[in-house]
């Protein structure tokens, strides 16, 4: 039986000024497409509801493509924004930071949600410790194609133009993208397609004192720098799949205690 849908756009959700526990999620690529890994997700949620969670960060890619706030009329895109917005109303603050694929999410739909949208990159802290948030992909500066690629779309008068036409061109579009993207990416080196190690130091660099949390490349695990003397991480977030053998998904739950891996595909707690 469908959810009720959450009709009303609700007011933006205050940030959280001093959240102490804060669950971080990216590249969840939620698609009618794959049923099972939107289940995979609604049951995370389900499951974070007793964690006490203050905030919950979702660091793009939360859709597998996003054609506009317009399209809140298909089917799972308003089950998403309805379970999010439930979610929300359990009085944790969602931040949602828009990713490669989804990145003409916007007002209305953080709207109807509740939430607020992050820029790329954000600083936050949760439980005293400092966070640098990006969904990753301007760190893959070898991957030049890609980079033209996004200067083009992240340009907002292509944008408007964008958006000015009718959804199912707009769809159109995007499939087309995503074919061109998908020949692409079987020429491309797996080197080039992750993130650069300069481009990671220079961005740690300008935020002292914060531990870097990202998406984008779909490979999970943390990795310890040292920068001007200083002991550095930085942590990926992974991608979500249900039927990939082992399912793949999850996210890092922040508290006082630091980060820690959660969810289905994880080696950490939340498992099953
Ligand atoms: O997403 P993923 O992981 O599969 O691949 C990314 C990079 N690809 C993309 C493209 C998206 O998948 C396309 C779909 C989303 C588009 C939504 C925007 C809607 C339009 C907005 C209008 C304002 O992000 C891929 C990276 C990879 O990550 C790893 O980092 O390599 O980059 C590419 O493959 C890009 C290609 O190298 C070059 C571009 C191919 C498309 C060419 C179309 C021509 C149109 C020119 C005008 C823009
Ligand atoms: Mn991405």
């Amino acid at each position: 039986m469908p959810r009720a849908r959450v009709t009303a756009p609700a007011a933006p959700v205050a940030p959280v000024a001093a959240p102490a526990r804060a669950l971080f999620v990216s590249d969840v690529h939620l698609s009618a497409a794959h049923p099972e890994t939107v289940a995979a997700f609604f049951r995370f949620l389900e499951r974070a509801r007793n964690e006490r969670l203050d905030a919950l960060y979702v660091l793009g890619d939360l859709f597998d493509f996003w054609a506009g706030d317009d399209d809140l009329g298909e089917a799972l895109n308003r089950r998403v924004a309805d379970e999010l917005a439930v979610f929300a109303r359990t009085g944790v603050a969602i931040a949602l930071m828009t990713g490669n694929r989804d990145l003409l999410l916007g007002p209305r739909f953080a709207g109807v949600v509740g939430a607020r949208l992050l820029p790329d990159p954000s600083v936050i802290s949760v439980a005293g410790r400092a966070y640098l948030l990006s969904h990753g992909d301007t760190l893959c500066t070898d991957d030049e194609a890609y980079q033209a690629f996004r200067e083009t779309v992240r340009n907002p008068a292509w944008q408007k133009d964008f958006l000015a036409r009718p959804l199912a061109e707009r769809r159109a579009t995007i499939a087309g993208f995503r074919t061109a993207s998908e020949a692409a990416k079987s020429t491309k080196s797996e080197a080039i397609m992750d993130v650069n190690g300069e481009a990671v130091r220079q961005l740690l660099l300008e935020h002292a004192g914060t531990v870097l949390i990202h998406g984008h490349t779909h490979r999970p695990g943390r990795e310890a720098l040292t920068i001007m003397g200083a002991l550095r991480e930085r942590w990926v977030l992974p991608d979500w799949d249900a039927r990939a053998e082992p399912p793949r998904g999850g996210g890092l739950l922040a508290d006082a205690a630091g980060l820690a891996w959660v969810g289905a595909a994880t080696a950490g707690s939340w498992g099953g």
